[in-house]
This record gives structure tokens, C-alpha cells and sequence, in this order.
């Protein structure tokens, strides 16, 4: 049986989803169960219904599409990604890696196909970081704990807030482990430029960096900007510049290719006359290895501590729950490596260095993903593409991918 996608319907649905939290750039923007995107989650929960698949939402609000096989089997293969996006970002992030499991199980039901196992497509809940990052897949693997929602990355009642307006609860993202992912596989736009570079189609995902995120606070004296001597400034936002630019010639220096951000920062009073008394920053940094990412975080906050003293500052530091880097399992890799085989499509291996809900379902099940290419490398911007030629190639790869992984279930 020949299966092949329906491009047209596919890309109009891509297109569909792209109108919900639409931004006039041409991106999207979808916090984590803001209504927008629980307007992107109320779609999904159409699609899957029209056609014809069982829907399904965990106690995450992890929503799925379901095509069964007969009679239903327990252990399950999953695929998916998010819908969620950042703020003012771009319209593939995520949604691509959902929107092709859903067209790839749709052309299996109409094909008549009944796999041997069901199969489920995911939309994992808060997969960017506007609560959490990669929730729905840290309470799906089990990873989710009380202490985590208590250092969600916004005010806990803005949480209890959103939790309860897609009718969940902290009870209920505790419930919703699951054991019976048979493998999971997710399709992801690179948002990089090694594909485009390369000149090749399909990116084999074979590790994903853990990411550690902290919150800095630095405490210095607010001043009279214009009376108190610049020699006696005890000013914040002198030591968090310093800490920025040096942190930036540390991890290039000494940690290559880890990476580091500061995506956040923030000073007050807040005044152009009152020099910054308090400093809050989000610090944000990357590795392949966690033994490096160990080291990177001891000169990191090495390096706080000599900014601080500089200007005679007091620091204090809190960590958000962190991601732990993932090596992807080598039988789903040759899954995916079959299907683009299968496809004519050239292939190669690759490490990522975006976070996502795969590196927590590789603690569960046996987990790869793969990659199709992104324009210019450009994401978390509304100028984020991938061809639609690059996106019917991610939806058929899924297609050929599952029926790889069903065989394999069957041996
Ligand atoms: O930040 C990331 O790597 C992903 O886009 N959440
Ligand atoms: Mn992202
Ligand atoms: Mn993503």
C-alpha cells in the first residue's frame, strides 16, 4: 500500500492554525494556556474530531488523536510536538511537528490502514517556556514535581489562573505519567542553518543539549542620579552588564559549542533618575554534555560573584527546574533514516541544540526526532519559514516513519 499525505489539505491547515494568535509580522503568538492558545487547542480538538479519530487530553492537558488499531492496544506509539509558541514567534515552531502526525493518521484511516498498535498524536501543553518549558512532556515522563509548579517561570496565581481556564488543576498535571509508550518520534524545524547549509532535506536528530535556567538577582543601593559621585555608585545594572558581556566571552572562550542567553533583564526602580538599585535577570545556557554543563555553571556563577564585588553588589540566584540533554535512541533513528531512504530524501546526523519534548520522552520510551530545514536558520521570529515543499517532506517522513516503527512494534 502506497501511503502518501494530502499536501494541499495539510498545508492549508498549517496555514488555518497560523491565523489563530496571528501577529501583523506574520508569526504567531501563543503563551502556554493563554486563550489564544487554548483557541489553537480547541481547533486541534475539531481537526482530530472531523476526522474521525478518538480524542483524547491527559491531566497535563496534553491533548491526543488517536488512531486505533483493532482491538485497541495498550501500549501505544506516540509522535507530536507543541502548539504553543513564544511570544511574537514564528507559525512552525512546534506546530508543524504536530500538524503532520494528525495528516499522517489521517491518510492512514483513509487508506483503511489499521495499524497493529494504536498510534496517538501529541500536543504537548507549555513545550516554550511561558510557565515552565517542556511541561506536558516533564508530567507525561513522570519528571513533573509539586516543587516544579512552585518555580513555574510566572506568578503562581497567574498559573492556578491558566491551569483551571483549560480545566486542570497542579493535582491533576501530577496524574498524568504514562507507561505505556511503546516509541516516540517528533518532526521539528531545524532553526538553524546546518540543513540549508548542507543542502540537505532531512536532519537525523541523534542527541538534544540539556538547557539550565536561572534567575539572578543582583542588589546594589538606588542613588541620586544625578548628586551621588560615580565612584560611590553601588549600581546594579553596572554589575549585570559586566556579568552579560563576560559571560558571553567565557562560554566562547571555554565551552564552545555551549551556548549562553540572557533573554530577560530587568532594573529598578526603574527611573531615569535614580541610579538601579535591584537588578533581575534570566540567565539561560546550553550543552551536549551535562559533565560541561556542571562546569559551565560553577565559572558562571564564579563570574557573578566577581561582577558583584566589583561594584559592591549582593547576589542571590534561583534555579527553574532544568532539562537534562537526551541521546536519542538508535532503532527510532533508523526508523526515520529508512523512511527519508524510502523517500529519496538525503539525510544526516545531527545534534540539537533547541530543547524539546523529545529529550523527556526519551526517559520513558526509545525516542528520536528528525528535522527539516529552516529558511536563513531564523526562528523565535515572525520571519521563521520552512518551503512548503520542506514541510510535505516532514509530513510524509512522519507518514513512512510510523509505518517503520509499527513493523518494528510487530517483530
Ligand atoms: O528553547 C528551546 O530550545 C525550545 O524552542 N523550547
Ligand atoms: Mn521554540
Ligand atoms: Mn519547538
Amino acid at each position: 500500500m502506497t501511503h502518501t499525505i494530502h499536501a494541499d489539505r495539510f498545508l492549508s491547515d498549517l496555514r488555518e492554525l497560523a491565523q489563530i494568535g496571528a501577529t501583523p509580522a506574520g508569526g504567531v503568538s501563543r503563551p502556554a494556556l493563554t486563550a489564544v492558545d487554548r483557541e489553537a487547542r480547541e481547533w486541534f480538538r475539531r481537526k482530530v474530531v472531523e476526522a474521525g479519530l478518538e480524542y483524547a487530553v491527559d491531566g497535563a492537558g496534553n491533548q491526543s488523536a488517536i488512531l486505533h488499531s483493532d482491538p485497541p492496544s495498550p501500549k501505544r506509539i506516540l509522535a507530536g510536538s507543541h502548539l504553543d509558541s513564544v511570544p511574537n514567534g514564528g507559525r512552525f515552531d512546534g506546530a508543524l511537528g504536530v500538524l503532520v502526525v494528525l495528516e499522517a493518521l489521517r491518510a492512514l484511516k483513509e487508506n483503511d490502514y489499521s495499524p497493529p498498535v494504536s498510534i496517538e498524536a501529541i500536543n504537548f501543553t507549555d513545550e516554550e517556556s511561558a510557565i515552565m518549558g517542556l511541561m506536558g512532556s516533564r508530567a507525561m515522563s513522570g519528571q513533573l514535581s509539586a516543587s516544579d509548579l512552585a518555580s513555574a517561570r510566572l506568578p503562581q496565581s497567574e498559573l492556578d489562573s491558566r491551569l483551571a481556564a483549560a480545566g486542570l488543576s497542579r493535582e491533576s498535571m501530577l496524574s498524568a505519567r504514562r507507561d505505556n509508550v511503546l516509541a516516540f518520534v517528533e518532526l521539528h524545524i531545524e532553526q538553524g542553518t546546518r540543513l540549508e547549509t548542507a543542502g540537505v532535506p532531512i536532519g537525523v536528530v541523534n542527541a538534544i543539549v540539556g538547557i539550565r535556567a536561572l534567575q539572578v538577582r543582583l542588589f546594589g543601593e538606588a542613588a541620586h542620579a544625578g548628586t551621588m559621585p560615580m565612584q560611590l555608585r553601588r549600581d546594579a545594572l553596572w554589575g549585570a552588564a559586566q556579568f552579560v558581556l563576560r559571560a558571553r566571552e567565557l562560554v566562547m572562550r571555554q565551552f564552545t559549542p555551549g551556548v549562553c542567553n540572557v533573554g530577560i533583564i530587568h532594573a529598578e526602580p526603574g527611573a531615569y533618575n535614580i541610579v538601579p538599585a535591584q537588578v533581575t535577570f534570566a540567565l539561560e545556557f546550553r550543552h551536549g554534555s551535562e559533565a560541561e554543563m556542571d562546569n559551565m555553571q560553577s565559572e558562571l556563577m564564579r563570574l557573578l560573584d566577581d561582577c558583584a564585588r566589583d561594584y559592591d553588589l549582593r547576589a542571590e540566584v534561583e534555579a527553574t527546574p532544568p532539562v537534562v540533554s537526551a541521546q536519542m535512541d538508535e532503532a527510532v533513528m533508523q526508523a526515520i533514516e529508512r523512511a527519508a531512504d524510502k523517500l529519496g530524501l538525503s539525510r544526516q546526523r545531527m545534534l540539537s541544540f533547541a530543547g524539546h519534548d523529545t529529550q523527556n520522552m526519551a526517559r520513558i520510551a526509545p525516542s528520536a526526532m528528525y528535522f527539516v530545514p529552516s529558511v536563513a536558520g531564523i526562528s523565535h521570529n515572525p520571519n521563521e519559514l520552512t518551503s512548503d515543499a520542506d514541510c510535505v517532506n516532514g509530513a510524509n517522513m512522519m507518514l513512512g516513519t510510523l509505518l517503520e516503527l509499527t513493523k518494528q512494534c510487530q517483530q
